[in-house]
């Protein structure tokens, strides 16, 4: 009776009261963030089922995350809580681009996490090491209760957590009978990837971008921003990202405030090429765009809507996230996403 499982890590975030350097800013609020659950909240609202799977500590941090993610609607009955690591936290700016409105990013292609060089401005501070979450291994959950929806959307953040965390990842995308769709946002977060490398023993090192093309060539949907393909595998321009990644049915590549492109596989093996302009917002913070993004476009994908369609419900529900402070927006209901994807082409982009 689910449609989508989301399976991945999530912090309470400290957001400043204000826009300026983590050195200056007096004060935080507490919010939460976390890529998949992001995705799952996104999911929720568009009116689908959506779980969340996850570890996260018996503290307070914990029980608050999953409380709020309860309260959008995602059933999280299967989110353990683990008595001996804490649940992570991070710290993130405003961001100075909180100042001025700006008319960028409008597909959620960078994702503001001050990590993947998309937003020199943002810093990043995680309190996640050795996290509950991090101790994420396949004795998480049987596989086939993972793969029990109609999805199951994964990110690349969880390979960068740990060593456990990679053998889950593989043990999910393994090609076995009973998958469902697999879905999976690179979102490469390089500050992980270089911890994971300092903390594996010499030698034993995975490389974060051998790791995400692997992974991402095993899954079916995969989104990629085109700054972050960029950054980890030096690919520039959707055609070279997916010339070095055909195997997905389906490819997405955010293009930050132009658009984003679908490579869709036909039956005879070419590919379905479909680009969508982003509406022109005003960025008030990045973060949470890009998971936002993929809320919407696999709603589309669940209601089984055209391409284009499908792209245009990720950038509605980006722009919502692109307008706020926190991770989440609110996004329109879907009666008017449905309107808003409805309206001629001249009005998009
Ligand atoms: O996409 C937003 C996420 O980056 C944020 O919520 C935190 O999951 C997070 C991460 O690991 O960076």
């Amino acid at each position: 009776d689910i449609d989508v499982v989301c399976l991945g890590e999530s912090m309470v975030t400290f957001v400043p009261s204000r826009p300026g350097r983590l050195a200056d800013v007096p004060s935080f609020a507490r919010g939460i963030g976390g890529a998949e659950s992001n995705v799952a909240c996104g999911l929720a609202r568009a009116g689908h089922r959506a779980r969340w799977i996850s570890r996260v500590g018996t503290d307070g941090f914990g029980e608050h995350l999953v409380r709020e993610i309860a309260a959008t609607g995602v059933d999280t009955a299967y989110v353990q809580r683990d008595p001996h690591r804490p649940t992570g936290i991070y710290f993130r700016t405003a961001g100075e681009r909180a100042v001025g409105p700006e008319t960028v990013d409008g597909s959620g292609g960078a994702d503001g996490d001050g990590d993947g060089g998309a937003e020199p401005l943002a810093e990043v501070v995680y309190y996640r090491a050795g996290s509950a979450a991090a101790a994420m291994s396949p004795a998480l959950i049987p596989r086939e209760r993972a793969w029990s929806g109609r999805v199951l959307h994964l990110t690349g953040i969880t390979p960068a957590l740990s060593a456990d965390c990679r053998a889950l990842m593989r043990e999910l995308t393994a090609r076995a009978p009973g998958r469902p769709l697999v879905s999976f946002d690179l979102n490469y977060r390089v500050s992980l990837w270089q911890r994971e490398q300092r903390e594996q023993r010499e030698g034993d090192a995975e490389e974060g971008p051998a790791v995400l093309l692997g992974l991402a060539r095993g899954c079916d949907l995969v989104f990629v921003g085109e700054d972050e393909a960029e950054a980890v595998w030096g690919l520039r321009g959707p055609a070279a990202i997916r010339a070095a990644l055909p195997e997905p049915e389906m490819l997405v590549v955010k293009q930050g405030g132009a658009g984003a492109t679908a490579y869709a596989r036909r039956p005879d093996g070419t590919d379905a090429v479909t680009f969508e302009p982003a509406p022109r917002v005003e960025v008030v913070a990045p973060v949470g765009a890009g998971d936002a993004f993929a809320a919407g476009f696999l709603s589309g994908t669940l209601r089984g809507l055209p391409i284009a369609e499908r792209l245009r419900h990720g950038h509605l529900m980006a722009a919502a996230a692109l307008t706020v402070p926190g991770d989440l927006g609110t996004p329109p209901s879907r009666e008017q996403a449905d309107q808003l994807v409805a309206l001629d082409a001249t009005r998009w982009g």
